[in-house]
């Protein structure tokens, strides 16, 4: 047994480490990044059989893991919340296949969007696949539960969720870990199953969907007797505290024992322990951090008769946004002061790009050279680049989701105006920008795709990117793209007139043109030189762009 002080994404990582994984599988994004990286740098060399590869985005990182499992490894995928939005449709599919070895995935959920363009919450995910749920309130937990994820995966023959939160991922505490699990010393593979449960052709599906369906009472009594979930019936007030909002809680109450308190980690939600705070209790406060998903499942449509069900849909809890230990403390009726207010006097800093940014030149030319042409429609994408909407640029018009930027410009030119300007990140045009660009070419849209190719993920903190350089040029030719449209240039001051000549004769053509701005950004090389933060100003380490200023 060691203890090691570590963030709850590496507490995620070194569980995964213990148990014996033969590969870590994710694409970056706030918070989750760090889970990854941990194991890279660690799994390193050594003669370790661990691969940890960047995936091109994360359904590409969910079903490499799963390949992973069917072939007997067990694999760890980790994302973030919006990830798995893109990796859903194996997701969901991947209950009825079932696995071979333990498969488990980590979702970072962001409540509060420190660094996301939204704050859903991934609870949904467990419920609509039918999958248990971890859910840890401290890096301990983390640790343990992670651990305890990839038995029960193998036990039941299915993905296994844990669900964190950016608190919870970014904050440090100290973690006993427990060593290796046997299975980490060269165990060869588990054994290959019947592989008709994977072919997902009716008859199979229909059967392996019942299967999970018949799995859910077992999963809901092992939710109901896991000493995660746990119940002290005490006053006539009930609390239920699932997360991260645990800690609040027992902050709040300090040493204070007089309420019942039903603390929640694991899913399918304990119905039996629920019930039974809820008969003993008149006034029930759920604390839960994201959407009011245990408050919804209890009060439902018409409330429970005789009980007041309290929290984020009554109104007792802030609706959206973070949890923070005072929303809860005030929602419990306890005076409480937070220690981390914001320092008085410090002035706001809006986001920008940094100094020598190679987007700034790139924009400026964009802007220059689009502005004879009247009102441009410029779509854009997320990263870095996204913060080209602040003035003076204005050059972004539209940041939704990543990749959208191609399809949204291609829809647009359908709609006959003109001239169509479409900004992608190279990392974002690998992870969802090139099946677009397949049917904008085909058919020679109007438009023109600016792909900024700047050598790195910059805004997640200076990952590798999988198209970049030269590579980048023979993807989008393999994509279908005229190559007499398609052109480098280099955004330098000293090149921008030059620049500006090439980009209003594309702007001018009618069909669909891709111009690839290439320079490195500054970070990449001081990155290799030490490992320090990828953006000094700005967008550092974040990985969408703070609009507005953070506590
Ligand atoms: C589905 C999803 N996955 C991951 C992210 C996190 N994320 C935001 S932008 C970005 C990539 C940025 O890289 P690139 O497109 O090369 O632009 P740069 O920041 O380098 O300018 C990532 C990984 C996200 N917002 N959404
Ligand atoms: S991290 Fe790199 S790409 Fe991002 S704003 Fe800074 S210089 Fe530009």
């Amino acid at each position: 047994m060691n203890a090691d002080l570590l963030l709850g994404d590496e507490a995620a990582a070194q569980a995964a480490l213990d148990s014996g994984i033969g590969g870590a599988f994710s694409y970056p994004g706030t918070p989750a990044t760090e889970i990854f990286e941990y194991i890279q740098e660690h799994a390193a060399g050594g003669g370790s059989s661990v691969s940890a590869l960047w995936s091109a985005n994360e359904k590409v990182a969910y079903e490499e893991a799963l390949g992973m499992s069917y072939a007997g490894r067990r694999a760890l995928v980790s994302m973030k919340h919006v990830g798995l939005n893109v990796a859903a449709d194996p997701f969901m599919s991947s209950a009825i296949t079932g696995i071979n070895a333990g498969l488990v995935l980590v979702v970072g959920d962001d409540p509060g969007m420190h660094s996301s363009q939204n704050e859903q919450d991934s609870r949904y995910y467990h419920e609509f696949a039918h999958l248990p749920l971890f859910e840890p309130s401290n890096q301990q937990q983390v640790y343990d539960h992670v651990r305890e994820a990839f038995e029960y995966s193998e036990d039941v023959g299915l993905p296994v969720m844990v669900r964190l939160v950016t608190r919870l991922c970014h904050s440090r505490s100290t973690v006993i870990t427990r060593g290796p699990a046997e299975i980490a010393a060269g165990v060869p593979g588990r054994p290959r199953p019947d592989p008709s449960d994977w072919v997902l052709v009716p008859t199979n599906a229909r059967r392996r969907y019942r299967r999970l369906l018949e799995l859910q009472p077992r999963l809901l009594r092992d939710s109901e007797e896991s000493p995660a979930n746990s119940l002290r019936l005490a006053g006539r007030r009930g609390i239920i505290a699932a997360g991260i909002a645990h800690n609040y809680v027992l902050e709040a109450l300090g040493s204070r024992t007089t309420d019942s308190l039903l603390h929640v980690q694991r899913y399918p939600l304990p119905e039996s322990l629920i019930r039974e705070l809820v008969n003993h209790c008149d006034d029930i406060l759920v604390a839960e951090d994201g959407y009011p998903f245990i408050e919804e499942r209890i009060g439902g449509l018409l409330g429970v008769p005789g009980k007041t069900i309290r929290g984020r849909l009554s109104g007792d809890l802030p609706r959206d946004g973070e949890l923070t230990p005072d929303s809860v403390a005030a929602a419990l009726g306890v005076p409480f002061v937070n220690s981390a207010q914001p320092v008085d006097g410090l002035a706001g800093r809006p986001p920008q790009l940094c100094k020598g940014c190679p987007h700034s030149d790139s924009f400026k030319a964009i802007v220059e050279a689009a502005a004879a042409l009247g009102n441009a429609y410029m779509f854009s994408d997320i990263g870095c680049y996204a913060l080209g909407a602040m003035p003076p640029l204005r050059a972004v018009h539209s940041c939704v989701d990543m990749g959208a930027s191609i399809a949204m410009a291609f829809g647009a030119a359908q709609a006959g105006v003109h001239p169509i300007i479409c900004t992608i990140g190279d990392s974002t045009f690998a992870h969802s920008g090139m099946t677009p660009l397949i049917g904008a070419a085909r058919a020679n849209a109007n438009i023109t795709i600016f792909i900024l190719d700047n050598a790195t993920v910059g805004m997640t903190g200076a990952q590798e990117s999988m198209s970049c350089g030269e590579r980048l040029i023979d993807i989008v030719r393999g994509l279908g793209v005229d190559p007499d449209h398609l052109h480098v240039i280099e955004p330098l001051p000293k090149n921008h007139a030059a620049n500006v000549a090439l980009i209003r004769r594309e702007l001018e053509y009618r069909g669909l043109s891709v111009i690839i701005p290439r320079r490195a950004c500054i970070h990449v090389k001081r990155q290799a030189r030490d490992r320090g933060p990828a953006c000094a100003a700005g967008c550092g380490g974040s990985d969408t762009v703070p609009l507005t200023r953070e506590p």
